[in-house]
């Protein structure tokens, strides 16, 4: 079974969002575009609590984009985003929704932020995806949205090491940072991610 799994496709990443991903708008048709490929479609949904500390308005003179830790980790500090139940987390209004069966979570813990849709940063809590996944029979996940070097990069490592045969689909992602992203892109390669384009899924 094949099933596409598409990431934090949200207003708050598209272009003028909160948290704008560069031209993030434009893996919307792509992805409506192939989706009849698969045997099923799950959804990815950051979706914080106004305190949560992934912001930097909620870190006494700390600036977007500037970095702390939490919890021991690492943490790039973002702009609001995401806020649950406000527009801007809601799925792109553009994006083909009808197909897809489940949304996961993600980020509801004010404590600590959470890029991949399997685990939050610090492991601490499943989102129960990989168990669903396997459930539902799949052996082959392919990941496209936003952002390719935070969510989507971290969901496909751990879709790696959760035993799925991982492809990321590059034409249907957007980086924060198109050099952050190389990096990851590398590391995926290693971990044996591969790398997909949509047009070869589709019959010419
Ligand atoms: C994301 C930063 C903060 C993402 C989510 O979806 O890639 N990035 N929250
Ligand atoms: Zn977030």
């Amino acid at each position: 079974m094949k099933a596409l799994l598409l990431i934090d496709i949200q207003n708050d990443f598209l272009p003028g969002g909160a948290l704008g991903v560069p031209e993030g708008d434009q893996i919307i048709p792509i992805v409506n575009q192939i989706q009849d490929h698969f045997d099923l479609i799950v959804a990815t949904q950051d979706w914080h609590p106004t305190d949560h500390k992934s912001f930097a308005s909620n870190h006494e003179g700390k600036n977007p984009f500037e970095t702390t830790e939490l919890l021991g980790l690492p943490q790039v500090l973002w702009p609001d985003h995401c806020l649950q139940g406000t527009p801007g987390a809601d799925l792109a209004p553009a994006l083909e929704v009808n197909k897809i069966e489940a949304i996961f979570r993600k980020g509801t813990n004010p404590e600590i932020d959470s890029y991949s849709g399997f685990y939050d940063n610090g492991r601490l809590k499943s989102t129960g995806l990989a168990d669903y996944l396997r459930g539902k029979g799949v052996t082959q996940l392919y990941l496209a949205g936003l952002a390719a070097d935070y969510c989507v990069y971290y969901s496909a490592i751990d879709a790696l090491d959760e035993g799925f045969e991982t492809f990321v689909l590059e034409n249907a992602i957007r980086a924060i940072s198109p050099e952050s992203y190389e990096a990851a892109r590398k590391d995926l390669l290693e971990k044996g991610g591969r790398r997909i384009q949509s047009s070869d899924l589709l019959p010419r």
